[in-house]
């Protein structure tokens, strides 16, 4: 039974107000969020409010239109009534510019799925404004992405048990989810997570400023991922949203000090939690350790509030432990600095040195000859990484794989099938690099080849002392394996697609993955090796 004076599964660990100094960093802090322009401007946030309010007319407007075709009277298919909820980082209240506004339309029960793809994605299209509208029925999530007076808004629907939904409904009594379909109870999620961890922390404002600062610590870190085993949106929010549980009354600059030296001694597997796990009125499973082996395999198990409760941290793996564990430290220190006076807040935003830190890299090289097959089979690619870091894991005298949070797309103008197969391999020659589209334009036997690398870094065990010759790192067997997952994806065609592993040293490392002017000159590299 919960203390009603605190919110969270234990007391807090202070109830304090913030020091003098604490006060004075945090305004520090968000005058350097503003200076890295993590703020939309007033004009976009206008036009927002303006999108989201033309985007809630039209789905009243679908429901109705659905509910007259099914015989309803003028005035039932009124009351009928839908409502757009949002969710994502604009329901937080932590989007930058240029993020996007993640929506789920809520339908009464005669609207169909069909409906939502059938009727109101051709209603998109007409909207004023809109552009870039498409449909992906067959998702795991189905979802219709758009762009609205040049916001992107995505679109998920679930349809209720219910005749008609009223502008006051709210998804949080977990009966609404009996008897929906799976992709419904899928929607709903992600809607009822960020309804739970606002209603969870005691200074919303507080957690939205912290909450800021930490995405852009972890984004320019390259931590913030959940396909590459790192944390993302919902698990970063959970975390922070806990060490304001602890802190009730500390303002943002104390909470985002006490947030690394916490999660920097967390004492995993112990998870993280915004109140206790329930049981529900479905047949669907909740995180549950004690029963699921899958589940006690979480290294860092941070819980969803929502029921049904769910690990928004499944991909970690040993390696991505260590890694961001690493940042927690380093973060620590410097804002031990801020405190002291001897260090910045620009200093915690610095960019990652993914691409300096180990002397050997895989690259993992996915390529089609197709520009829209190419963006399914990378992404096929991409989420099958993982795999292959758990496989790196276990190589001896590799100490950890570390793989970096996204891909480098290229496209190559081809002369020959020989050339084609070199940029399939990764060996991109400079006459192929410079050569144009329009280069090989009616060109017999000329095509572009589309690829993505993917790079992990590998950081290998010290030669130990007395042993003569270089340590032998054996990566044939992950790197077989994981070819072979990846191929067995179902639409995976040889003919079609190619899929590359190979190691290079950092000397090896094409320009591409470098910010003009980051990358050492030659000579320089060479005398530090
Ligand atoms: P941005 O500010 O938009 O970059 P965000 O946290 O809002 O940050 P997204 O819009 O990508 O990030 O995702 C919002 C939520 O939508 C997070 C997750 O619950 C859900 N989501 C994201 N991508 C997918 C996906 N491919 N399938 C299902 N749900 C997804
Ligand atoms: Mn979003
Ligand atoms: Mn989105």
């Amino acid at each position: 039974e919960r203390d009603e004076r605190y919110l969270g599964v234990t007391a807090p660990i202070s109830t304090h107000e913030s020091s003098d100094r604490e006060k004075e960093v945090t305004i520090t802090l968000m005058e350097e969020l503003h200076r890295q322009n993590t703020f939309e401007s007033a004009e976009e946030a206008a036009t927002r409010e303006l999108v989201l309010g033309r985007v809630d007319a039209l789905v009243k407007k679908f429901v109705r239109n659905v509910s007259m075709k099914r015989g309803l009277s003028e005035a039932a298919a009124n009351a009928a009534g839908g409502k757009i909820f949002t969710f994502g980082s604009y329901r937080l209240g932590v989007h930058g510019p240029g993020s996007d506004i993640d929506t789920l339309c809520v339908v009464p029960k005669h609207v169909s799925r069909e409906d939502f793809f059938e009727v109101f994605e051709p209603m998109l299209k007409e909207l004023e404004g809109a552009t870039e509208v498409a449909g992906i029925p067959e998702a795991y999530v189905p979802i219709i992405t758009a762009s609205i007076s040049g916001i992107p808004v995505d679109f998920l629907m679930a349809r209720l048990a219910l005749s008609s939904i009223p502008d006051d409904l709210s998804l949080q009594d977990d009966n609404l989810l009996r008897n929906l379909d799976e992709r419904c109870v899928r929607s709903l999620n992600g809607s009822r997570v960020v309804n739970e961890i606002l209603r969870l922390v005691p200074d919303v404002e507080v957690f939205r400023n912290s909450l800021r600062c930490i995405k852009l610590w972890a984004t320019r870190r390259a931590i913030y991922s959940n396909v590459n085993g790192f944390f993302g949106g919902v698990a970063w929010a959970i975390l922070v949203a806990r060490i304001c549980q602890l802190y009730p009354n500390a303002v943002a600059g104390a909470i985002v000090s006490r947030f690394f030296i916490i999660m920097f001694r967390w004492t995993w597997p112990q998870p993280v939690l915004l109140k206790q796990i329930e049981e529900g009125p479905l047949q669907v499973k909740v995180w549950n350790p004690r029963l699921y082996p899958a589940d006690r395999a979480h290294r860092m198990p941070i819980i969803t509030p929502a029921y049904p409760a769910m690990c928004a941290t499944h991909n970690v793996t040993q390696s991505t432990q260590m890694i961001t564990t690493e940042e927690f430290k380093r973060a620590s220190e410097i804002v031990d600095g801020v405190f002291v006076g001897t260090a910045s807040w620009s200093e915690l935003f610095a960019k990652h040195d993914f691409f300096h830190k180990y002397r050997y890299y895989l690259q993992v090289i996915a390529s089609t000859g197709d520009a829209e097959l190419q963006i399914k089979w990378a992404g096929t690619v991409e989420s099958r990484i993982r795999q292959l870091v758990m496989k790196l894991e276990h190589v001896d005298s590799l100490i950890l794989a570390h793989p970096f949070i996204k891909g480098f797309e290229r496209v190559s103008y081809c002369l020959s099938d020989e050339e084609m197969h070199m940029v399939a391999q990764g060996d991109i020659s400079d006459a192929i690099s410079k050569r144009t589209k329009q280069d090989i334009e009616d060109k017999e036997g000329c095509s572009a080849v589309y690829s993505t690398t993917f790079y992990i870094g590998l950081a290998i065990e010290p030669k130990q002392p007395g042993l003569v010759g270089p340590r032998r790192l054996d990566i044939s067997y992950p790197t077989t394996e994981f070819t072979k997952l990846v191929k067995m994806w179902e639409k995976y065609d040889d003919s079609t697609m190619g899929i590359v592993v190979r190691h290079i040293r950092s000397s090896g490392l094409p320009d591409d993955v470098f910010d003009p002017g980051e990358r050492q000159p030659k000579s320089a590299q060479k005398r530090s090796k």
